[in-house]
């Protein structure tokens, strides 16, 4: 009898399960456990849960020698975990019925689980949608990431004002990883480089070790797991007693801090470039590990280095892990004496790019220098990579290489190092071809692919909104979790006046639950019957928070100076966090809260407006603002959002699209529909056009006399009275600097606005128009996309 063959649960096996953990794994006794010791005793019964599929998995995967996809990526934004397993391994119910036995409640308990939120925003949550997606598909696969002690600061307001605060999810024991202390790297870092028997040896000046910590991840039905695995920095000296024994404490424990520092906190920015040291050996130290720990596992059981890309397949989520290349190199070159020739094709064959963004502040560029003095050895490699381009190019006029007016460009350099570069929807990716690299296109037409980006229905409809879940379950039966396409079998039943009833219900039950929410987190009570208006995304200036809240002031504007106009009732929600450099992002949330305050507090007003913005936007307050929204917000200046995933997990939940021709709106427009979609503003040919006008924000504020009003009303300090020039400066923005076109857009989006009024005032058509765009969202699941890297870039195929 296999050991690790779980017995059959039950609610009676389950209950003792979580006992046994309480007991000898939490210590606690039943009478005096708290919360937290239960969440850890249930975490720890689940997690042995998954144990075996993960297990399975992996002697499947060595015995049959399958191919392995190793996703590299500096962020997995994975939020909480316990849930999430739960329903994976259809343990959800019977751990409720378990825990509720012993006097538990399951959300009040798995409502205590920190976030994981070793993310900033959408790249890092896609790589957790992917990690979830391969184990839903049997696709053998490693996530590698940093185990920052640190994730993403914590948001709080005061007066208006966003403060950061140190974000602490390790204070409590992690209980879903093992720690493998056998598995370490060293690290290196600085130095020289010699040349030695025809070879090239590093002797780098400094080191640390990555220790690997290891987290399953269990797919859908607990069919497949696989392993995230984040790295640690530890010191590689041994601590130094001799000066501890001389009273020399602190000195003592320095190279702890020091190597410590490596995995201590995730950057906050989403996508300007941090150009500091430790961000180059923080990108250095994750791929260094990760490719270290690649080369060792293929060559347990392989000697054939040449052979290595049928075994291997890398993703470098976009550009921080670009490393990858070099590193390849330099171990198959320097460290196992393979051609330089040779081992840039090995490299190149196992090698993928994803792009996710187009803004030029955000692609990567070190200074040679930089380069040179921390990783002296990769630096003569990647001019190696150059030159080898080049040569094979001779005729080119203008070559866009890596190396450039002394800096290393890390998107040419991961473009030239991979065999498949891809784009995450459909515009964003030929807008990759046309603008970011037109050159590299040219050189290699074929290179750049598209993959639309996904998203996990497990979590993103069946976890987050069991009311709808159980209404699609109850209509088209079960199986649409992993077969999302199925979800079109709901179409017909949206002729139904029954079943948009419940649909609408369902929306409505989750916006009662909401509104609670709401006022005890804000202390602003809102009407479950408004129409919740959500925009939950990273501040930043291309996603256009200001135009939301601009159309918001002119829309209480005219409350008041039309007090007995029919209005349709709105609360306006806004989530995000900004860089805490990003000083303009932070002015807006300023603004924000400040029209928050005087919008909330205007009896002229009453319930047909409120602005609310609960501080601290995470993966569960997303998952709890999803499913309660009626309309999402997804207005991008055109041609800046690469793709957007809110925006796929909104529409899915049911929530209507406001927005622009940009990122992956276009492909939902087209799914569901042009006439269940609120289309409005400049295209991105358009934008750029019109960018060509010097006065266009001139132009566009004089032809909007409700954009004067709300530019004056700014001006004149209305939302800020104790500091009346507080907003001096976006109003000069709006008018002399607006790069991301606000003005030119405003009256078309106040237009869209009322479209939106329109529709909402006739209850079933707005439920119909939301039930489509559930049933036509199948499209976005994040297994399509996945299979769809299988299948174009990975070259591998499901193991189950
Ligand atoms: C972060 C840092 C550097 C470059 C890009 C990012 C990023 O988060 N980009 C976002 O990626 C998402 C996933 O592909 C897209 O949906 C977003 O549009 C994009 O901004």
């Amino acid at each position: 009898m296999n050991a690790l063959a779980p017995q059959p649960v039950t609610q009676d096996v389950f209950r003792s399960e979580i006992l046994r953990h309480l007991t000898f794994t939490v210590g606690k006794d039943a009478a005096h456990a708290s919360v937290h010791d239960w969440r850890m005793a249930l975490s720890h019964a689940l997690r042995d849960r998954i144990v075996a599929p993960w297990f399975s998995a992996t002697r499947r995967t060595w015995a049959e020698d399958r191919k392995r996809v190793y996703y590299l990526s500096m962020e997995f934004l994975i939020g909480r975990i316990l849930e999430d397993a739960s329903i994976n391994v259809g343990l959800r119910e019977i751990a409720g019925a378990a825990l509720a036995d012993l006097g538990q409640d399951f959300a009040s308990v798995a409502g205590t689980e920190p976030d994981a939120a070793l993310g900033n925003g959408g790249l890092g949550r896609l790589a957790a949608c992917y990690m979830e997606s391969m184990a839903t598909l049997g696709c053998p696969a490693y996530g590698y990431g940093i185990r920052y002690e640190h994730g993403l600061f914590r948001q709080e307001f005061n007066g208006g004002h966003q403060v950061e605060f140190a974000e602490d999810w390790l204070s409590q024991k992690h209980p879903w990883e093992f720690e493998r202390p056998e598995c370490a790297y060293d690290i290196g870092f600085k130095g020289q480089v010699e040349v030695k028997g025809g070879r090239s040896v590093w002797h780098p000046g400094e080191s640390v070790r990555a220790s690997a910590f290891d987290t399953p991840v269990v797919g859908w039905a607990g069919r497949w797991a696989n392993t995230l695995r984040l790295w640690a920095a530890q010191p590689t000296q041994h601590f130094d007693l001799k000066r501890f024994n001389r009273g020399e404490y602190t000195a003592a424990a320095e190279p702890e801090t020091l190597a410590r520092t490596i995995s201590r906190v995730l950057y906050p920015e989403d996508t300007t470039h941090e150009g500091k040291e430790l961000r180059l050996k923080q990108e250095f130290f994750l791929t260094s590990a990760a490719i270290q720990d690649i080369l060792r596992r293929y060559l347990d059981t392989h000697s054939d280095l040449r052979a290595l890309p049928s075994k291997v397949a890398i993703q470098m989520n976009d550009t921080h892990p670009a490393l990858a290349g070099p590193e390849l190199i330099r171990l198959l070159t320097d460290a196992h004496g393979l051609p330089f020739e040779e081992a840039i094709e090995i490299a190149r064959s196992c090698l993928g790019y994803t792009n996710h963004t187009l803004l030029p502040e955000a692609l990567e560029r070190w200074s040679t220098w930089l380069m040179g003095n921390v990783l002296p050895r990769h630096m003569q490699i990647i001019e190696r990579i150059d030159e080898d381009h080049l040569a094979s190019h001779p005729k080119r006029k203008h070559y866009v290489g890596i190396v450039k007016h002394h800096e290393v460009r890390m998107g040419e350099l991961a473009f030239i190092m991979s065999h498949r570069v891809n784009g995450v929807s459909a515009l964003h990716s030929d807008l990759v071809k046309e603008r970011l690299f037109p050159e590299l296109h040219a050189l290699h037409p074929d290179r750049i692919i598209n993959q639309t980006n996904g998203v996990t229905p497990r979590r993103w409809l069946r976890m987050a909104n069991p009311a709808l879940s159980s209404l699609v379950t109850n209509t088209i039966g079960s199986g649409w979790e992993d077969h999302l396409d199925r979800l079109r079998e709901l179409e017909p039943h949206v002729e139904d006046r029954g079943f948009r009833d419940a649909f609408a219900a369902a929306k409505r039950a989750n916006k009662a639950a909401t509104s609670n929410w709401v006022a005890e987190t804000t202390g602003v009570r809102v009407d479950p019957g408004a129409l919740f208006d959500v925009q939950i995304k990273r501040l930043h200036e291309y996603k256009r928070q200001l135009l939301n809240i601009l159309q918001t002031i002119s829309e209480w504007h005219e409350i008041r100076e039309n007090p007995q106009a029919d209005f349709v009732p709105r609360v306006k929600i806004f989530g995000g966090k900004a860089a805490p450099g990003y000083v303009v992002a932070k002015e807006i949330i300023h603004l924000i809260n400040d029209v928050a305050e005087v919008i909330n507090n205007d009896p002229a007003v009453g319930d047909r407006l409120k602005v609310v913005y609960p501080a601290n936007y995470n993966v569960s307050m997303a998952e709890r603002l999803i499913p309660a929204s009626d309309l999402s917000e997804q207005i991008s200046t055109a041609g800046k959002e690469a793709s957007g995933t809110g925006n796929m997990k909104l529409a899915l939940n049911g929530a209507l699209t406001i927005g622009t021709l940009d990122g992956a709106n276009v492909e939902i427009r087209d799914h569901v529909g042009a006439e269940n979609f609120f289309l409005f503003g400049l295209t991105a040919h358009e934008a750029v056009e019109r960018r060509n006008d010097p006065e266009h924000s001139r132009h566009a504020i004089e032809a909007c006399e409700a954009l004067q009003v709300v530019l004056q009303l700014l001006a004149e300090g209305r939302f800020s009275p104790d500091q009346t020039d507080r907003y001096l400066g976006i109003v000069d923005r709006v008018w002399h600097h607006d790069y991301f076109l606000v003005a030119s857009d405003f009256a078309a989006y106040r237009d869209a606005q009322r479209r939106v009024d329109d529709a909402y005032r006739d209850p079933d058509g707005w439920a119909r128009m939301a039930a489509l765009n559930t049933a036509r969202m199948g499209f976005f699941s994040s297994d399509r996309a996945v299979r769809g890297y299988m299948k174009e870039i990975w070259k591998t195929t499901s193991a189950l």
